[in-house]
């Protein structure tokens, strides 16, 4: 198994106990007591329209862009990605929706609920949790359905995101699975659904829960994760449980789990039936205003790729080589291959991957690039997953602003 400390990978691995241990000690904190808004400002502006930003460090996260701050909507600053394949935990970028977020939890007292259409109804200790239940360990890239959606044209409501609401991590936790069978799942049971410990601020709101089809639900890899990276989830990121979905949207990745439900009949709830809806059409595309849309739910992710180490309007010399650099991933599969364009298009050639850490991880890649004359190139990359999905050259529209991914282009200027 690996370990990532620091951005770095090595061989090694920490024990269950150790995730306990690290666990009691974040949680126990309170962290959201010691919450300083207060560093000098520092702003950023992302490259569309109303893009101005400000920097600010949350509890247990780095210097972050700030969308909103009640509830945290913090974007990754792309440099970040050119970092390492795993995103570090105080850079993982936080969505959450409703105001009333946990801001300590009581790791002896937490207990996660297992109920509904099964036999004998759980309350899991987060110990009991940790040690009665096989470890699995899984690389997955957690993706907002909306990441990318301020660059939305004509532009859509809804968190204006850049790049940056995505991250990969190490999960390691248990299989759902392992304790659904454990409680025992009765004949009938149609959907699984989950549920936090965030809350509105009046008790009108609808809880934030989502669910999966049961036979989803008991594929052996969707997990209920308690590490992140070899260390216990940052508060932000759901200590002390989330769900991980891999290959799936981050809307389905519950944090601060504490309720599984099984259900006999489908989900019909709010953020089922009425949030999260994208076009049933190939890539969610649809015209503005179009009406006679069938609309279904977004699950699977799609493949992306971007360029890491070299910014839009890089100025870069004449006749000499440079290593191009970046990260991609196939979405609800593996990548068969990259491809990465010189010349806007005109001529491809595939990229080096670099190692694999599994299907639903990113994985980096590098290329040379030659400008031999002086001029304007634009650089672009295309992932094709073991699908055979390939990115489009245009990009999709939906009036959620889900599922962008348009071949990327950087252009640099070669002097
Ligand atoms: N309990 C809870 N879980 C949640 C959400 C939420 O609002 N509440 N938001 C979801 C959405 S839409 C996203 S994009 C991811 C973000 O995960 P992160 O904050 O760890 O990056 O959390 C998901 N899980
Ligand atoms: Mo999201």
């Amino acid at each position: 198994m690996t370990e990532i400390r620091s951005g770095a990978v090595t061989e090694g691995r920490v024990p269950r106990r150790s995730f306990l241990k690290m666990a009691g000690l974040v949680g126990s904190a309170g962290i959201f007591a010691r919450t300083s808004l207060a560093l000098a400002a520092e702003m950023v502006r992302m490259p569309f329209e109303n893009g101005a930003r400000r920097m600010a460090a949350f509890p247990q996260k780095r210097r972050l862009i700030v969308l909103r701050t009640r509830p945290a909507l913090l974007e990754t600053p792309f440099a970040v990605f050119n970092d390492g394949v795993f995103t570090r935990n105080d850079a993982f970028y936080v969505r959450w929706h409703l105001a009333e977020v946990p801001s300590s939890v009581s790791v002896e007292r937490f207990r996660l609920r297992v109920h509904g259409h099964v036999r004998t109804p759980m309350e899991l200790a987060l110990s009991e949790l940790v040690r009665d239940f096989e470890r699995v360990d899984i690389a997955a890239v957690n993706q907002c359905s909306g990441n990318s959606r301020g660059f939305f044209s004509p532009r859509v409501p809804g968190g204006q995101w850049g790049n940056g609401a995505m991250g990969n991590a190490l999960w390691t936790g248990v299989r759902l699975k392992d304790l659904l069978d454990k409680a025992g799942v009765r004949p009938g049971a149609v959907s699984v659904r989950f549920k936090g410990l965030d809350r509105g601020l009046v008790p009108a709101t609808p809880d934030y829960m989502k669910s999966l089809s049961v036979d989803h639900a008991m594929d052996g890899e969707v997990m209920v994760a308690y590490g992140m990276n070899n260390q216990a989830l940052p508060m932000l990121n759901g200590f002390p449980l989330r769900l991980v979905v891999p290959g799936w949207y981050a809307t389905y990745w519950l944090k601060a789990l504490n309720d599984i439900e099984v259900l006999d009949k489908p989900d019909e709830s709010f953020w089922m039936k009425r949030a999260y809806l994208i076009p049933d059409t190939p890539g969610a595309e649809m015209k503005p205003g179009q009406a006679d849309v069938k609309m279904v739910p977004i699950s699977r992710m799609v493949p992306r790729s971007f360029i890491t180490n070299v910014a839009d309007g890089t100025e870069v010399r004449a006749g000499r080589s440079i290593s191009v650099k970046g990260i991609a991933f196939g979405g609800d599969t593996g990548l068969t291959k990259v491809l990465f364009s010189p010349d806007g298009g005109t001529t491809w050639r595939e990229v080096r991957l670099e190692r694999d850490y599994g299907k639903y991880s990113l994985r980096r890649f590098e290329m040379d690039f030659m400008p031999n004359q002086p001029g304007a190139y634009t650089l672009m990359v295309r992932a094709v997953n073991q699908s055979g999905l390939e990115q489009p050259f245009k990009p999709n529209w939906n009036p959620g602003g889900f599922m962008r991914n348009v071949v990327e282009r950087v252009r640099v200027r070669a002097v």
